[in-house]
């Protein structure tokens, strides 16, 4: 067992919830607890609370799409991963896996938008709070990107023109030890794998629409307001650095 891991940590290691027990603990969430009454799936999500007030990404993003967007959006995504992973508990315990192509793809679509509204939230928060990038995050955009300007026109570029609803996504990849920018189709297509998002711009149109209604652009624009940079130093450091 690994120093510090927690019981939570290695049950979740065994199951088919590995990365989303190790994304939830990445955020010091409660969003993964165990369920152990015999019956029932063996995790069952929670949704994490909101970081702080609804209104506290005013102007950016209005109370009203941060209400709706965290309490029934994410609740949604997490909702849908429950019902899966409890679908596909019962196919096993039956041996039926008719529904196997289904389920996976609910599996995918489902758990990727729980850990990208996840990292969302945490890491974002009232106008100008977090500052510019410093440390480890700076240096590793500067190396990877050029420069932090260079970094942030890719990635609002990125963002402004995903295909329908999607996302657009820092990662580190582990890999190469470097710092990726992706578009995320939906949640889950377009990844590569084996990269963890580090900082991520919704741009489903339910994250900006209220206040913003077509104009994608000039949400993403302003969402580099909102991003806590300390925040995103703070979860690479602790889980994506390089050992
Ligand atoms: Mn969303």
């Amino acid at each position: 067992m690994e120093k510090g891991m927690n019981r939570r940590e290695v049950i979740a290691g065994a199951g088919a919830v590995a990365a989303l027990g190790i994304l939830s603990n990445l955020f010091n969430s409660e969003a993964v607890a165990a369920s152990h009454d015999g019956e029932g799936p063996a995790f069952m999500h929670k949704l994490p609370p909101l970081p702080y007030p609804e209104d506290a990404l005013e102007p950016v993003i209005d109370k009203e799409t941060v209400k709706i967007h965290h309490g029934k959006h994410f609740a949604a995504y997490v909702g849908g991963l429950n019902t899966t992973l409890e679908k596909l508990e019962k196919a096993r315990k039956e041996s039926n896996f008719d529904s196997i192509k289904a389920l996976s793809r609910d599996l995918a679509f489902n758990g990727s938008g729980v850990v990208l509204h996840w990292i969302y939230f945490a890491t974002i928060g009232p106008p100008q709070a977090g500052g510019a990038p410093t440390g480890a995050v700076a240096d590793l955009i500067k190396r990877d990107f050029g420069s932090f300007e260079t970094f942030w026109n890719q990635f609002a570029a990125a963002s402004k023109t995903v295909e329908g609803s999607g996302w657009g996504i820092l990662a580190w990849e582990p890999f190469s030890k470097r710092l990726v920018i992706m578009q995320a189709e939906i949640h889950q297509d377009l990844t590569s794998w084996g990269a963890m998002p580090l900082m991520v711009c919704d741009v489903w149109e339910h994250a900006y629409y209220l206040k913003y209604q077509n104009r994608r652009a000039e949400y993403v624009d302003n969402f580099a307001k909102i991003i806590d940079w300390k925040k995103v130093e703070d979860h690479f450091k602790k889980y994506c650095a390089a050992k």
